[in-house]
C-alpha cells in the first residue's frame, strides 16, 4: 500500500517522470528553512570566493553578496537534516522507488530576484549513472514558483528516452541543446506551485531552468536519492569513499551489497573539465546555451 501518493499519482510519475505535490509542507517548516537561509546569506557577506559550503554568483562581491547555492545543506543545518529524514520527504520517495533509500546529495539552489543563474538542460543521471535508474530528486519549493521567476522545467516522458550526450569536444559539459536531439521546446512544462509545494523529478528526466529576471526570488531545496541497490558506475560523479561511507547515506530501510542492474544506454561523465565541481562551472564549457547568462 502506498503511504501518501495515490495510484493515479504513481502512474503519472511512471508515465511523465515528475509530480508536484501542492502545499505539501506546513508553514512552520517553511519559515524555519527561510531562517536557515538567512544565516547562510550572512555568511556569504564575509567571503569573496565559493567554498565547500557556499557557491557564489560570478557577480558576487562583499558589498553586493550574491549566493547561488548552499551546498550539502543537510550537513550544515540540523533543521534541513531533520527534514530530510522525515516522512514529508521520504514517504513519497518510498512510494515511487521502494523502502530502501540512500541519499545522493542535497543542495539549495537560490535563484535570486533579478539575476539568479540559469541551469541549462540536462539529466541528473548523466552526472551520476548508476546500475539502475530508481533515482529521483525531491524539491522543496521555498518561494511561490511562477513562470516569471525561473521555475524548474521538464520534458515529460523524457526519463523513458535516451541518456543524451552531455559532452562538448569530448569533455563533460553537463548539458545539451534539446532541439539538437529532436526535443520540441513547446513540449517542456513548468513545475509551478505555491511555497511549501514539493516537486519530484526522475533522475533521467530532461530538465533545466531559466535566469530569474523577475523581482521575486525562487529558491528550491533538493534532496536527491536512489534505491539502495542502485550503485554508481565507475566514473560517476558520486562521491564514493568505500562501502562503510556509502552505507552512512542510508535514509531508510536496509542497505545491500547486491546491485540491481537495468539495461540503460549510458555514458560516463568523463573526462571532467578542470573546474570546481559545480553544475554552474561545468556548464561554462558549453559553446551554445538555451538560457541567458547572469550579469
Ligand atoms: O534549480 C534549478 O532550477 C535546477 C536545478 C538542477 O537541475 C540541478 O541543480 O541539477
Amino acid at each position: 500500500m502506498p503511504e501518501i501518493l495515490s495510484s493515479a499519482q504513481i502512474a503519472s510519475y511512471k508515465q511523465n517522470g515528475y509530480l508536484v505535490l501542492e502545499r505539501h509542507l506546513p508553514d512552520d517548516i517553511m519559515e524555519n528553512i527561510r531562517s536557515e537561509i538567512a544565516r547562510f546569506e550572512d555568511e556569504a557577506r564575509g567571503i569573496t570566493e565559493s567554498n565547500d559550503r557556499l557557491d557564489l554568483e560570478d557577480s558576487h562581491t562583499k558589498k553586493t553578496p550574491r549566493l547561488r547555492r548552499i551546498k550539502l545543506p543537510h550537513k550544515i543545518s540540523n533543521m534541513i537534516r531533520d527534514l530530510m529524514y522525515s516522512d514529508h520527504i521520504l514517504a513519497p520517495a518510498r512510494d515511487l522507488i521502494g523502502p530502501d533509500l540512500r541519499l545522493h546529495t542535497s543542495k539549495l539552489n537560490m535563484k535570486s530576484a533579478g539575476y539568479g543563474a540559469a541551469v541549462e538542460w540536462h539529466q541528473d543521471y548523466a552526472f551520476y549513472p548508476h546500475t539502475n535508474d530508481d533515482i529521483l530528486a525531491i524539491g522543496v519549493i521555498i518561494d511561490d514558483m511562477e513562470s516569471e521567476n525561473g521555475p524548474l522545467m521538464v520534458y515529460p516522458g523524457s526519463h523513458r528516452g535516451p541518456v543524451y550526450d552531455h559532452h562538448v569536444d569530448g569533455v563533460f559539459a553537463g548539458a545539451f541543446i534539446p532541439e539538437e536531439v529532436g526535443l520540441d521546446p513547446k513540449d517542456a512544462v513548468e513545475l509551478k506551485g505555491p511555497a511549501g509545494s514539493v516537486s519530484i523529478h526522475h533522475g533521467r528526466i530532461v530538465h533545466g531552468s531559466a535566469l530569474n529576471t523577475s523581482d521575486q526570488s525562487r529558491r528550491i531545496l533538493f534532496y536527491e536519492m536512489m534505491a539502495a541497490d542502485a550503485f554508481p558506475i565507475m566514473g560517476s560523479m558520486t562521491v564514493w569513499d568505500g562501502i562503510e561511507d556509502y552505507d552512512t547515506r542510508m535514509l531508510c530501510g536496509e542497505p545491500t551489497i547486491t546491485p540491481r542492474l537495468k539495461d540503460i544506454p549510458i555514458r560516463i561523465p568523463q573526462p571532467q573539465p578542470d573546474v570546481p565541481i559545480s553544475i554552474y562551472e561545468i556548464q561554462k564549457g558549453l559553446k551554445k546555451r538555451s538560457f541567458g547568462t547572469t550579469m
